[in-house]
């Protein structure tokens, strides 16, 4: 790294203490961007990506609830409006135990990027609550969802902000914010995506950023000549974006042999497909948090409290959540003769996994690249909604493949064209930097 990017390294980390993978995500950025730096002085005298690391808005608030107790419950929300140059704030809501100030900035900066290469005009932003799901009825859930609606309905709209979901954030809870939103404006817009088909929702949103990420691995597995026929495939998770994976990898010839869920990761030889895919919907609405349940239904093994990388496969999916692939797992895939790697998840590969595999010179693709078909079809959602008419499966899919395509070649010609060939990671931080850069450019001092 240059001086300059470890000096403003040192200063993110100075002014956003006890933000770990804030730090991780800037970092990982600043390596890839002094390669444009150098080149284009303009970008430092602007401070422009001084600007970037400071959110232009956050908003933190009391979300206040009752369980079926009757007894008072408090949690904490959140909203990142963290760009908004080339479009209103756009990026999901996630709903876990583990939520925190740090964690949603390291999302909403990521999507600044991932929504800049989608090529549709969303800037970036992410919310969330440390409300755990787990375990709660659907009153319970809609009450939360309700009260925290009534606050965050005041700082959004479908030309300022726009959230979707994310972990623990699916259709119920979409349903549940969007009925309270529509309550409290009287006004019935596209404020949020993932919404239900009956009411504004999208053909393929559920499955788009599943079927996205495996369209971008189909794209760098023909740079070598190769495609999914035959291929045995490690996924990890057992949410939406696995389950959207699992269904696209299968269709195309893949064989998925593990899912995986904070208890564990389930062995499936015989490739988990048909039927095995609906059961993910099931494992995942029970609201237990346990992937063991599939290993008892279809009598496979179940590997206690492990990662699924010690198994022997040609394409790692990771679709569970951030650093779930260490050093020591990197390691073992790239002993395995693992071929790729595509993140479904955002960052789910650390700083040392992830040098592990450039080393090795194996196919890599960061997750602001490759699972960018979610936003990217939210933003199709959008387009629909503005319009009053909706695209028929195929239309919507299509569109989706293309923009996949589009994002993989980009990352692709943009990594060649400073130096780095086949550097996914730098390609989509150049890529992705460029346009939100030249736009806060024109825009002036904001
Ligand atoms: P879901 O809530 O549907 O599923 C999340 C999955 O990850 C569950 O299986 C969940 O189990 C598991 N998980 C969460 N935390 C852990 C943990 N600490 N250890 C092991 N497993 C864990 O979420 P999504 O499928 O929507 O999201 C998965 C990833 O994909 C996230 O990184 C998200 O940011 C990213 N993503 C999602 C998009 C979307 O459109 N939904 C778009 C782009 C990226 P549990 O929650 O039960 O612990
Ligand atoms: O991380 C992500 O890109 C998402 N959770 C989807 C965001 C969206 O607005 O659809």
């Amino acid at each position: 790294m240059t001086e300059y990017s470890q000096k403003l390294l040192a200063d993110v980390k100075a002014k956003n203490p006890s933000e770990p993978e804030f730090h991780q995500a800037v970092e990982e950025v600043l390596e890839s961007l002094d390669l444009v730096l150098q080149k284009h002085p303009e970008y430092r005298s602007a401070k422009i990506l001084e600007r970037m690391v400071e959110p232009e808005r956050v908003i933190m608030f009391r979300v206040p609830w009752q369980d079926d107790q009757g007894n008072i419950q408090i949690n904490r929300g959140f909203r990142i409006e963290m760009n908004s140059a080339i479009g209103p704030y756009k990026g999901g809501l996630r709903f876990h135990p583990s939520v925190n100030l740090g964690i949603l900035k390291f999302l909403a900066f990521e999507q600044v990027f991932k929504n800049s290469l989608t090529t549709l005009p969303m800037g970036g932003g992410k919310g969330g609550s440390d409300f755990d799901p787990k375990g709660k009825s659907d009153n319970e859930v809609m009450r939360f969802c309700q009260s925290f609606m009534t606050e965050l309905f005041r700082h959004i709209g479908p030309n300022t902000d726009v959230p979707a979901g994310d972990i623990g954030v699916g259709g119920r809870e979409i349903g549940f914010l969007f009925g309270q939103y529509k309550r409290l404006k009287n006004e019935f817009t596209g404020v949020l995506t993932g919404k239900g088909l009956n009411w504004g929702g999208s053909l393929i949103r559920p499955e788009a950023t599943g079927y996205g990420a495996t369209y971008f691995a189909q794209s760098m597995l023909q740079t070598k000549g190769q495609d999914f026929a035959g291929k045995r495939v490690a996924i990890s998770g057992f949410g939406n974006v696995a389950w959207g994976a699992a269904l696209k990898v299968t269709e195309l010839g893949g064989k998925v042999v593990t899912i995986s869920g904070p208890d564990g990761f389930v062995y499936d030889e015989a490739g988990i497909a048909g039927e095995k895919i609906d059961y993910m919907l099931k494992l995942r609405a029970s609201g237990n948090d346990r992937v063991k349940d599939y290993a008892d239904e279809f009598k496979v093994p179940f590997h206690a409290g492990k990662r699924p990388w010690i198994t022997k496969v040609d394409v790692a999916m990771p679709c569970a959540t951030q650093n779930e692939i260490w050093e020591e797992d990197a390691k073992e895939l790239v002993k395995n003769g693992c071929l790729c790697v595509c993140e479904g998840a955002n960052m789910p590969t650390t700083m040392e996994a992830l040098k592990v595999f450039q080393e090795a010179g194996i196919l890599f693709s960061p997750g602001k690249a490759s699972n960018a078909g979610g936003v990217a079809t939210s933003g199709l959602e959008m387009s629909q909604n503005s319009m009053r008419y909706n695209w028929s499966t195929q239309e919507v899919d299509q569109k989706l493949h293309t923009i996949m395509k589009d994002i993989h070649d980009t990352c692709l010609n943009t990594a060649a064209m400073y130096g780095t060939p086949g550097n996914y990671v730098n390609g989509a931080n150049i890529a992705g930097f460029l346009k939100v850069a030249n736009s806060m450019l024109d825009q002036g001092l904001v």
